[in-house]
């Protein structure tokens, strides 16, 4: 396996500019024929061509029509003999879209052909310059059997369609946008389509299809409506237009990942795009609605100017996270539903950003180096890239974030760039702003891995009338990286009372205040921020809207956070309140040892957010959810998984015993009568209501009562929409109900042949907490069900994953079994589909703050992997990077 260098960075040494491809579709043995224009890049010395190929059968090179020498080493085919003049170089191959079980390139599922070529899958399909800034016009001619594959697709406008003899069909696709080869894409198949005609703000009519397997219809309503929104509003915010006369989505079961943006034709993952009330939950709706989205708006951030290699990876990831997260936000309409997209983003940034950063797969947003490109699409990649991205918006405004967006454009439309292009465009649209003046500072966010460490206190001179806040930074080693420069932090903030009033903000040197909420710069590893005319000793609430990527220290007591819990105008900063309020007393207990009892001050202050009159429902779930177990883990220098699962049960048994009577008034109180819909209100109720009956389920399992259990089976049974019955079904299974089992049965027996919804029924069993050790032994006895199977990534994500990755307690155990199993499946996983497997080996990133026993247990686990002869890349750079 090859380290591929960003430094090594060189232009190719030939351009592609048009392709003609033609493809015989056959399961077994397809056809693929390539013909392109070629010529010399005179930029670079002189070369052989050397095209990419993998997994395929060479049938025949020819350059201007006549054959020419080549040879083959690994996976490159090598011309020495390529002419200095343009010219034509056709090539014939075959490959078995069949045998393909790693889901990368050309392969079937269902009995329909599709394609995955990002990051390097188009090699699997012909010969090419697979590499992103080798841009090319596509030609696609398509033929296959019609009965078999009635739809036949591919990017850009259908020009022509026909029979052919022996009941075999054929379809001519054009797109006239140069493209790189990941954005290719083809689809051939027996599906049906949704269909919809819109004129978009510019008068311009397109035609938009979602294309699905027939009687799946009826659940595509949600993802059109989605999409005419992220047109919409791609359309008003940044002025970027739909392009295509025709913009097709199609769905697929077996895919790697959400969803794929090939121009003019994505393909998504069926459980990224198919929804109805009564198979998919709120957070389905809401999944799909902002993937819908970001493949959308890829269009642009990513197709219209796409990356120049991979490492600039974060140029169209981060960028178009950050685009689906404001789009989400925007769709929300009140504050209080923007800060509940802005606390579940963060959330997740946690769960997953954070400990990536802190473990042995931590990189830059712009990695330096890499083997296999698929393990780089993470979540630094991806949500540190879009953190990265709102500072900018931060530092310059919306206008200055969406006058740069546009330079953006006008500079590079066409092109291949790089994230420095970016950085570029958005600094020279804002002279003299707070980011343009400290650019190559700034830019430390795309070199810089780890998560910086923000030390905050403040000090006030009650006779000056002055409050002094000093800041402190500073960014831990990460391997390679040992260290670092100060990064710039925005840090916004507003000062309280203690009574919970806002304070006007004027700091030494200014003439006046300037409003209640500002934005400090931090770019040194300390400073201090003098503010003046402050009439008491205020409460800071610091790193508003979590404002930057950071760990923030702010030194607060337990009453000051209270105050900033009822009071702060930033509510993002009061959930923050409420989780630190949290997490301060499951790190007391975890690092103490002595079992957590929850204190008065506490119990009431959750009481009075559970209760409170103006507080959205949504809102509230949020604030009265305990901080999940690997943000917890995060926070500790050695971390015992079991420790900390039982100081979270035991928090969260005492908050089910202490409020169970404001628990089943809020549950009864937040019952949704009207007709189902998505929407922040109705999911917002119907979150809190869910929370209510789990938290009134536990309690009643743990003395003995059996009426919730059975209202939560009555509901479980009676439920109008998937959430409601899931969520009842889940708190029966998490308590442990006696219930639980016949639910869980009747729940499989409802939804068989449902392959989504028998996802979430073996989700939910990886994910039950662990008793006795029997959630782990049911997960093994699952993997023997005649509906499970490795070959589906969904199957596996939904068992395994859910085990490995979301279940601590079951997984971490003192025999070492779910480590022995974990190096079971990510070998067997291997042998089918690399990218699937790499991602299970990734549980073990941070193996290394373990405590004993399970330190010693995981590195014997992780080295058993190790030692197997035939490992993909994919899994071997990860388990040699946790060994280094
Ligand atoms: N840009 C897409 C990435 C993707 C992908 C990458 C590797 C292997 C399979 C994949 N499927 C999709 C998805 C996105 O970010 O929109
Ligand atoms: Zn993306």
């Amino acid at each position: 396996a090859t380290l591929i260098r960003r430094e090594d960075y060189l232009a190719p040494a030939f351009w592609i500019r048009t392709v003609d491809l033609t493809f015989d579709l056959e399961p077994a043995k397809t056809l693929v024929t390539s013909k392109m224009q070629i010529e010399r890049n005179s930029a670079v010395p002189h070369g052989p061509l050397r095209l990419h190929g993998e997994e395929l059968n060479l049938l025949r090179v020819l350059i201007n029509g006549d054959s020419v020498s080549f040879r083959q080493e690994g996976h490159e085919l090598i011309i020495e003999g390529a002419p200095d003049a343009d010219f034509t170089l056709e090539i014939r191959n075959s490959c078995a879209p069949e045998k393909n079980t790693s889901l990368s390139g050309l392969y079937t599922s269902g009995g329909s052909f599709f394609t995955q070529c990002e990051a390097e899958g188009f090699r699997r399909i012909t010969y090419f310059l697979d590499r992103p800034d080798v841009m090319a016009v596509y030609s696609v001619h398509l033929r296959a059997d019609k009965a078999k594959y009635p739809v036949l697709l591919s990017n850009g406008n259908l020009l022509e369609a026909g029979e052919l003899d022996n009941g075999r069909h054929f379809a001519k696709w054009h797109d006239p946008f140069p493209k790189p080869s990941y954005l290719f894409a083809l689809v051939a198949g027996d599906l049906v389509a949704r269909e919809q005609r819109i004129r978009t703000r510019a008068g311009k009519d397109h035609l938009l299809q979602v294309f699905v397997r027939r009687g799946d219809l009826e659940k595509t309503e949600h993802a059109m409506n989605s999409l005419i929104a992220s047109i919409v509003w791609d359309e008003a915010r940044f002025k970027l237009p739909l392009d295509l006369e025709r913009f097709m989505v199609v769905g697929v079961s077996d895919f790697n990942m959400g969803a794929m943006e090939n121009k003019g034709l994505n393909i998504f993952n069926t459980s990224a795009l198919l929804a109805s009330p009564a198979t998919a939950t709120d957070a389905d709706f809401h999944r799909i609605e902002s993937i819908v989205a970001h493949e959308y708006f890829h269009n642009w951030t990513g197709n219209r100017v796409t990356c120049r290699d991979w490492f600039q990876l974060s140029l169209k990831e981060g960028l178009t996270v950050f685009r689906d997260q404001e789009f989400s936000m925007d769709m929300a309409a009140t504050p209080s539903a923007r800060a509940v997209c802005r606390i579940q983003d963060v959330r997740q940034l946690r769960a997953m950003q954070f400990p990536e950063d802190s473990g042995a797969m931590a990189h830059p947003v712009r990695p330096d180096s890499y083997v296999e490109i698929n393990n780089f699409y993470t979540a630094t990649v991806y949500d540190k890239g879009s953190e990265v991205v709102r500072m900018y918006q931060t530092l310059v405004g919306r206008a200055g974030f969406e006058a740069g967006m546009k330079l953006y454009f006008e500079r590079h439309d066409g092109q291949a760039v790089t994230c420095d292009d970016f950085a570029q465009a958005i600094a020279d649209a804002n002279p003299g702003s707070a980011l343009t003046t400290r650019l190559d500072a700034f830019k430390r966010w795309y070199s810089q891995a780890g998560t910086p460490h923000l030390q905050a206190r403040g000090s006030y001179d009650a006779e000056a009338r002055t409050y002094t806040l000093t800041l402190k930074q500073s960014t831990p080693a990460t391997p390679g990286q040992a260290d670092k420069l100060p990064q710039v932090i925005p840090v916004a903030l507003g000062l309280l009372t203690h009574e919970g009033q806002a304070l006007p903000l004027q700091l030494q040197g200014e003439a006046a205040a300037a409003g209640t909420e500002r934005v400090l710069v931090l770019d040194q590893a300390e400073q201090s921020f003098v503010f003046v005319e402050v009439a008491s000793a205020p409460v800071p609430s610091l790193l508003r809207g979590f404002s930057a990527p950071v760990v923030l220290d702010d030194g607060l007591s337990d009453a000051e956070l209270l105050t900033l819990l009822k009071h702060d105008s930033d509510a993002f900063n009061r959930w923050e309140a409420s989780q630190r309020l949290a997490l301060n007393r499951i790190l007391a207990a975890v690092r103490s040892g002595a079992p957590l009892v929850l204190d008065a001050a506490y119990i009431e202050a959750m009481r009075a957010v559970l209760r409170h009159a103006e507080l959205d429902a949504a809102f509230k779930e949020l604030a009265l959810t305990l901080p999940g177990e690997a943000y917890i883990a995060e926070q500790l220098d050695v971390v015992d998984p079991q420790a900390i699962h039982a100081a979270v049960e035991a928090a969260r048994l005492q908050l089910a015993q202490a409020l169970a009577t404001d628990w089943a008034e809020a549950y009864e109180a937040h019952q949704v009568k009207a007709g189902y819909a998505p929407d922040p209100v109705q999911s917002g109720r119907r979150a809190l209501a869910n929370l209510a009956l789990a938290m009134l389920v536990l309690n009643a399992t743990q003395s003995g009562d059996s009426v919730w259990p059975g209202r939560a089976y009555q509901r479980f049974k009676d439920a109008g929409n998937m959430t409601d019955r899931l969520g009842a079904l889940s708190a029966l299974v998490a308590a442990h109900a006696e219930l639980a089992e016949p639910a869980l049965a009747r729940f499989h027996a409802l939804f068989k042949g449902d392959e989504l919804v028998i996802d979430k029924w073996f989700a939910l069993q990886g994910r039950t907490p662990e008793l006795d050790g029997k959630s782990f032994a049911r997960v093994k006895q699952l993997m023997q069900h005649p509906d499970f199977t490795l070959k589906n990534p969904n199957r596996a994500r939904s068992l395994i994953f859910s085990l490995c990755m979301f279940n601590p307690a079951a997984f971490h155990r003192k025999d070492a079994a779910g480590y022995v199993f974990w190096a079971e499946q990510v070998l067997a996983l291997d042998a089918i589909n690399p990218q699937i497997a790499s991602r299970l080996a990734r549980v073990m990133d941070r193996w290394t703050v373990l405590a004993e026993p399970y330190r010693s247990a995981a590195r014997e686990a992780i080295a058993r992997v190790a030692a197997k002869a035939d490992l993909s890349n994919d899994v071997r750079e990860i388990v040699e990077r946790a060994l280094a």
